[in-house]
């Protein structure tokens, strides 16, 4: 043995860059998507329809160290909403339930502005305010989308437990019951 005695002290194999929020590192993994894949999913299908197919509407970065359905453990990522609009309506995540509904989630703001639409299983729909340092519990049992109502780029991070999931088939068919939308320049969150 070179160094009796001594335990081995290794690299972190991810970093997570905290001006920008941004993960690097082998491990990680990316999404991403463009108005093309959101079909559906904004109020306004025709004005999606007609813009740029490739523009890209959101990113999401995760680390994922076990394998995904794993009881008693974690994922964290990063999720990037691009500022745009499509008609009166602010870009934003197609959002979703957790699988496992129970599962819980925090989201933080790293820059931006937005709101973090929540609905839960009765169809009651608030949405919390989201700027830098904003913290945000997501309760069991609720839906969360995420919409970006500034003129940059808004950057969340999200830790959420490795066996929750994703059930997105209840919000394709139901939606929020409410949007967030320009009206006279400001956003308002309006009853669908
Ligand atoms: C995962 C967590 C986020 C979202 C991301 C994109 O539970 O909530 O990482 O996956 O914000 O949203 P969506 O609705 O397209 O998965
Ligand atoms: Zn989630």
């Amino acid at each position: 043995m070179d160094n009796p005695g001594q335990l081995s002290i290794i690299p972190p194999p991810v970093r997570f860059i905290s001006g920008t929020g941004k993960l690097e590192g082998s491990p990680v993994k990316k999404n991403v998507r463009y108005i093309k894949d959101l079909q559906g999913i904004f109020k306004d299908e025709t004005a999606r329809a007609s813009q740029s197919q490739e523009e890209i509407v959101y990113e999401v970065e995760m680390y994922m160290p076990v394998k995904e359905g794993t009881t008693g453990s974690l994922f964290f990522g990063n999720t990037t909403v691009f500022a745009g609009k499509v008609g009166d309506e602010y870009y934003m995540t197609r959002g979703h339930f957790h699988a496992l509904p129970d599962r819980t989630e925090f989201y933080w703001c790293i820059r931006g502005e937005g709101m973090l639409v929540e609905m839960n299983l009765k169809g009651i729909t608030w949405a919390e305010e989201i700027f830098p340092g904003s913290l945000h519990f997501i309760p069991p049992r609720t839906a969360h989308r995420v919409v970006n109502t500034g003129k940059n780029k808004l950057v969340l991070g999200a830790c959420w437990p490795a066996d929750a999931g994703h059930n997105y088939g209840d919000i394709e068919k139901k939606g929020f019951g409410a949007r967030v939308m320009e009206i006279n320049g400001q956003p308002r969150l309006i009853k669908d």
